[in-house]
């Protein structure tokens, strides 16, 4: 039994090695804070939460600080602290960085109950480590069609086979020159998906989308706004590509509404959106009795053990972001994620790049 005594939050801002050019802006610095779990038994959890903006992270720390009173004292058992925290915030509304910081809460504590356990989360899971499919994510964003052709070589570099374009170009002439830059360039039989961050209406997503049924496109992400589930089911009806959402889904029932309008092909939810491991096993369970595809978004190395307790497990989305300051980052073999043996999920901090990438 383990139980609460203090959780830290520590500011961090990593430069990525490929600044990724969305259609909603570009991302060239990742704001990130490191939460240490603090129990009494001396078991530390470890956790990170994505804060988007450098101006979220003072608040998503503040939030942390009330998620700390609230929890002091208690038993680190992480549904109950779900249940617990969601009553003492449901005034201010468990959506936005209320939500991120509970769920970067909850990962620390699945982390500390698997270390606690002696074994790596996947295990503590109901699985065990096994590969995971997995695409490179870094990189790709919009930006000239040599660069992105020479960008998506270098990403294919590790044994990746499968690769992830942003579109949403002012014209679908612009989009599929894109496509077609990137898919001059890598070995037949690279998976190529595509992700439009929500730039397109329904009509120019159909008009798009049946251009793309051509090109041999994996999956197409967020096409249109991320909820507008009566829009996404027109598309999956009507086109050929599978559509993919998830990375917005506000905790699992969101994703049972998205699945209840036939609004996906794929879904894959963001470890913070849809509430840290707890709200996972939640989309998972879905996910399995839907028999619908689940991928994950960001969070690699956290969601590599949970992919292999997901049924439906399909791809995992890797970024490199979190190398710069992990002990021993996750490493990709052969296309896919080795999820490690480490106790609990495995991430430790390298002090002294911590150091070095922490926001005074
Ligand atoms: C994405 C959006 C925002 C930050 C990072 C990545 C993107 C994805 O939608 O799916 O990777
Ligand atoms: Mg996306």
């Amino acid at each position: 039994m383990l139980t609460v005594r203090a959780i830290s939050a520590t500011p961090v801002e990593v430069p990525l090695t490929y600044v990724l050019g969305t259609s909603r802006g570009t991302v060239t610095k990742a704001p990130l804070l490191l939460i240490d779990l603090e129990t009494e038994e001396g078991v530390t959890g470890h956790a990170y939460v994505f804060c988007y903006l450098r101006d979220a992270m003072p608040a998503i720390a503040s939030i942390l600080r009330a998620v700390e009173e609230s929890s002091k004292g208690e038993r680190v058992a992480p549904v109950d602290l779900w249940n617990k925290l969601s009553a003492r915030f449901a005034l201010i509304g468990v959506q936005g960085i209320v939500r991120m910081a509970m769920a970067g809460f909850d990962v620390a504590c699945w982390d500390a109950l698997a270390i606690a356990a002696g074994m790596p989360l996947a295990n503590f899971l109901g699985s065990k480590p096994r590969p995971i499919p997995a695409y490179n994510s870094c990189g790709l964003g919009l930006m000239d069609k040599i660069a992105l052709a020479d960008e998506a070589e270098k990403l294919l570099a590790g044994g990746f086979r499968a690769l992830k374009l942003r579109l949403g170009y002012p014209t679908l002439a612009q989009d599929i020159a894109a496509v077609q830059a990137v898919r001059g360039r890598i070995p037949p039989g690279t998976l190529l998906m595509v992700d439009y961050n929500q730039a397109l209406s329904v009509a120019e997503a159909l008009h798009r989308g049946r251009a793309l049924d051509a090109e041999d496109i994996y999956w197409l992400e967020e096409p249109v706004r991320h909820d507008d589930y009566a829009g996404a089911a027109k598309l999956a009806r009507e086109l050929k590509v599978p559509i993919q959402i998830g990375e917005n889904f506000s905790e699992a029932t969101a994703m049972a509404t998205a699945l209840e309008h036939g609004a996906a092909d794929y879904v894959m939810p963001d470890l913070e959106r849809i509430g840290g491991v707890t709200g996972w096993q939640r989309a998972a369970a879905l996910a399995a009795v839907n028999r619908v595809e689940m991928s994950s978004h960001l969070f690699p190395e956290v969601s590599a053990h949970l992919l292999a307790a997901t049924p439906t497990c399909h791809f995992l989305e890797y970024v490199d972001w979190a190398n710069a300051f992990l002990e021993e980052p996750l490493s990709i073999a052969d296309g896919h994620a080795v999820v490690p043996t480490r106790p609990g999920n495995g991430m430790r901090w390298n002090k002294d790049a911590v150091a070095r990438l922490r926001v005074r």
